[in-house]
């Protein structure tokens, strides 16, 4: 049954790699082709795949402190392309609802589990308890059964974009890989912006990969990116348009949240002004020309809507490309476009020029780590065998009942996270870690110049990355991994307890 396996991953992501080289010479072209075969000729309209009758998701605040709400796992059979799929939704919708709470507040949300197999949740970016019903990744919900999580939101809690998803050992890729992700917003980031920008315009960018062929949760094959069938979505539609006017400044939040793929977005003409990272404020804002994004990922920027100026267009409308870029990684076509920025140029906003440089904000710890007292230095091996299937840390696969980091609470450490694998594997492991944020402090060797904290990181294809991890506030055990779901459910996660 399991003939793919001669296919094996290295040379898939090698394959997707030339693929990728080929076609960003030929991305008009392609681009093009793809318009015509979605019917978008006319484009900018937000379309969704035709024939899907998946719903968009809904907002959810919570009230009065307390986020009251239920998640509810099923199987949703929908057309893409004339073809039936069969995704995994939280609530029926792509992706699931979008969960919005502030610091200091609870959820208390039932999940109930309509899918042949178990499964939970996990809330990526929260600085909250890993144990009981919190946090908690080793609670598995069998199917038909209902969960009750209560999680406890600290008041210092960092703002910004973070996500939900399923965190079940062996069936994590393959249930975000169906569609089950949502985002979880902790709200307040417009707060520490200077007054004028306290109530400006918001819009999230859910980024993922979408429909996921079925065909591929059973082979377990990396990505179905080569049938062709796989798009970039964005909050469920292919180029949702975004409005903005000349010399507006909106907060985007951008976040990737699929199951194993890159993005590196651009948006030719603009800046982003990145004001937190990971769900994190900054300490001080970078202005970046494009955001790289693997799995897990998040960005909250600064967008302004360029004047006319910047077109040599005459108080017109014009509309600019959220597209795909040339940068460290990605697995769809250059200049492949994921949203459409419709620019009114004949309703200029008088810009505002108090873009912040730096942000005020004390979270849980001491903020920069640069001069932190390292208690304790750990190096963590990651290793690829592609052919067989195993992903290591230390040479050890996956075991949930054995401890392989012990932190005392109240103490920071730095960890060396090396990536074993060739350069010609193309296997890069973006590394996430539950509970604490971390700061990076260098990358193969070079000092980094860390802006903010963050819960995600790359280590690069046969390089190194050191980074900064204090232990605060919370004890029990959880765990850190590759966030390429795949490599996770084959072995690529380790268990570190925060202890007293
Ligand atoms: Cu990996």
């Amino acid at each position: 049954m399991k003939k793919e396996r001669y296919f094996s991953i290295g040379s898939f992501v090698a394959f997707v790699v030339f693929a990728s080289l080929l076609l960003s010479n030929i991305s008009t072209t392609s681009f093009f082709v793809q318009k015509q075969a979605f019917g978008l000729e006319n484009q900018p309209q937000s379309t969704p795949f035709p024939g899907m009758n998946l719903a968009k998701p809904i907002d959810v605040w919570s009230k009065n402190g307390v986020l009251k709400t239920t998640l509810v796992a099923d199987y949703q059979v929908g057309k893409v392309d004339n073809k039936s799929i069969t995704a995994e939704l939280y609530n029926g919708s792509l992706p699931g609802p979008t969960l919005h709470v502030y610091p200091g507040d609870r959820i208390e949300l039932n999940l109930i589990n309509n899918l042949n197999d178990p499964t939970n949740l996990h809330f990526h970016g929260f600085h909250v308890s890993p144990a009981n019903n919190s946090d908690n990744i080793f609670l598995e919900v069998p199917p038909g059964k209902t969960q009750h999580y209560s999680v406890y939101i600290p008041k210092n809690h960092p703002l910004g974009t973070d996500w939900y998803h399923p965190h079940l050992h062996g069936l994590t890729y393959a249930q975000v890989s169906a569609g089950l992700s949502g985002l979880l917003i902790v709200e307040g980031l417009q707060k520490l912006l200077p007054k004028p920008l306290q109530n400006i315009t918001t819009h999230n960018f859910a980024i993922r990969d979408f429909p996921f062929d079925s065909l591929f949760t059973t082979t377990y094959n990396m990505s179905n990116t080569l049938t062709g069938h796989e798009r970039l979505i964005v909050n469920g539609e292919i180029n949702p348009t975004i409005n903005i006017k000349s010399g507006e400044t909106q907060l985007w939040r951008i976040a990737n949240i699929g199951p194993e793929n890159y993005v590196s977005v651009g948006l030719p003409g603009h800046k982003f002004y990145i004001i937190a990272e990971d769900g994190y404020p900054v300490w001080k804002v970078r202005q970046n020309d494009t955001l790289f994004l693997p799995s897990g990922k998040r960005f909250d920027v600064l967008v302004t809507g360029a004047g006319n100026e910047t077109f040599g267009a005459s108080a017109a409308t014009h509309y600019d490309p959220l597209k795909v870029v040339n940068d460290a990684f990605n697995d769809h076509p250059l200049g492949t476009v994921i949203a459409t920025m419709k620019v009114q140029g004949n309703q200029i906003v008088k810009p505002v020029s108090i873009i912040p440089t730096t942000l005020n904000f004390r979270g849980p710890g001491q903020g920069d780590l640069s001069n932190a007292t390292i208690a304790a230095h750990r190096v963590l091996y990651f290793s690829s065998n592609d052919r067989d299937w195993i992903y290591t840390i230390n040479n050890k696969t996956f075991n949930p009942n054995v401890v392989n980091e012990k932190v005392k609470l109240g103490t920071v450490e730095d960890w060396k996270l090396v990536n074993l694998d060739s350069v010609q594997s193309g296997n890069a492991h973006p590394f996430h870690i539950h509970t604490n944020h971390f700061q990076v402090m260098s990358v193969n060797g070079k000092p980094y110049n860390a802006h903010g904290l963050q819960d995600t990181v790359m280590i690069p294809t046969h390089g190194n990355v050191v980074i900064r991890i204090p232990a605060n506030d919370f004890v029990g055990k959880t765990v850190y991994h590759c966030h390429l779901l795949f490599h996770e459910d084959y072995g690529m996660m380790g268990t570190v307890e925060w202890v007293k």
